[in-house]
């Protein structure tokens, strides 16, 4: 046995060695070290020897196994890399190959159709840093340090006085800061709280704030821009609720709500059971006058109104999507549907 393998070994290195062009070599290795060789049905075959014999005959296989590979690398390599498969092995019939394609996220698409309509509205775009400080995200917004309302929000924070934005609140802060009224823009953009997740709930969410800072703003302009917004978003028929709330950066505050589509109103599942007959889509109110003084502008001159809606909230009710986890698992089973 062990004579045979020797002989196999000196003939299929004389082959390796010898090869002319990449295809002969291709040929050589099928025959000796392929998965039908002499050499492999052999290992193959060891289990069936007696013990004492299977070592010997097994190490000097593998000996040789090694050694022939090492000889036809060296081979291959002579003969400048693998060669192209043979014209006749190429079925040019055959149709492309697909390339895996995405799909744009239905929450970048609603936050391009936000934009538009309010856009349509006069309103300009602008955007702020995720991580921010303390003055921009609270002290600005009427909630000095200690004010409860900080405790309604959990915050992550990332080191003393720096934290992940709780609401885009912030960036109309900055604008302010750097512009003089007339203000009139949307603050689209990703929020963090800190937050157990389950359908309803998630530690990260989109958020859509509007701003309009001008002489003589009325609740009257809130209620004409939302009802707008709201109509464009849900459809014509929507009918529309004001309710006072209470938020730390308005005064009044107003919670607004649609009328439930899910059961035209007569209370549901969806709307019930605490506000039988209507959805809670928004949050709104007039500026707060220590905003303005935050910022530095004069709030006996200077009117607003501020909103906020959670972008997501407004996805799931439109869309019928149960869950708000699937929005951030990237499935694009979930993607593509949309
Ligand atoms: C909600 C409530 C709201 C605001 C956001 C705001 C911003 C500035 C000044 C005053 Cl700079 N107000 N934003 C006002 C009222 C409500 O959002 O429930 N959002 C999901």
């Amino acid at each position: 046995m062990i004579r045979r393998i020797d002989a196999l070994e000196a003939e299929a290195a004389r082959a390796f060695d010898e090869a002319r062009d990449s295809g002969a070599l291709e040929q050589s290795r099928v025959r000796w070290l392929g998965r039908k060789s002499e050499l492999t049905q052999l290992l193959r075959g060891l289990k069936d020897l007696p013990a004492p014999e299977r070592a010997a005959v097994g190490a000097r296989a593998n000996r040789t196994r090694e050694a022939l590979e090492e000889r036809y690398e060296a081979a291959r390599a002579r003969l400048g890399g693998a060669s192209p498969p043979a014209a006749s092995a190429r079925d040019v019939t055959l149709p492309g190959r697909c390339l895996p394609r995405g799909h744009e996220h239905l929450i970048s698409q609603v936050l391009r159709e936000i934009r538009t309509i309010f856009h349509g509205m006069g309103f300009s775009l602008a955007e702020g840093p995720q991580v921010e400080d303390d003055r921009h995200n609270f002290g600005a917004l009427n909630m000095p340090e200690g004010h409860p309302a900080r405790a309604m929000t959990d915050t992550f924070y990332l080191k003393p006085g720096a934290l992940l934005r709780t609401h885009t609140s912030s960036v109309q802060i900055r604008v302010m800061e750097r512009q003089a009224p007339p203000v009139r823009i949307i603050c689209p953009g990703r929020v963090f709280r800190n937050e157990a997740v389950d359908a309803t709930h998630h530690f990260e969410f989109h958020q859509v704030e509007g701003l309009y800072v001008d002489e003589n703003v009325s609740l009257a302009d809130l209620k004409g821009t939302l009802e707008h917004f709201l109509k464009s978003f849900f459809g014509p028929e929507t009918e529309i609720r004001f309710s006072p709330s209470y938020f730390p950066f308005v005064e009044p505050g107003a919670q607004v709500d649609i009328r439930c589509f899910f059961c035209g109103g007569k209370g549901c599942a969806v709307c019930g059971p605490l506000s039988e007959g209507w959805l809670e889509v928004l949050g709104a109110g007039m500026v707060h006058p220590n905003v303005f003084r935050a910022v530095g502008y004069d709030p006996e001159r200077w009117t607003g109104y501020a909103f906020g809606a959670g972008i997501e909230r407004l996805v799931m009710l439109r869309h019928g999507v149960p869950d708000l986890r699937v929005f951030f698992e990237s499935d694009v089973r979930f993607v593509r549907q949309f």
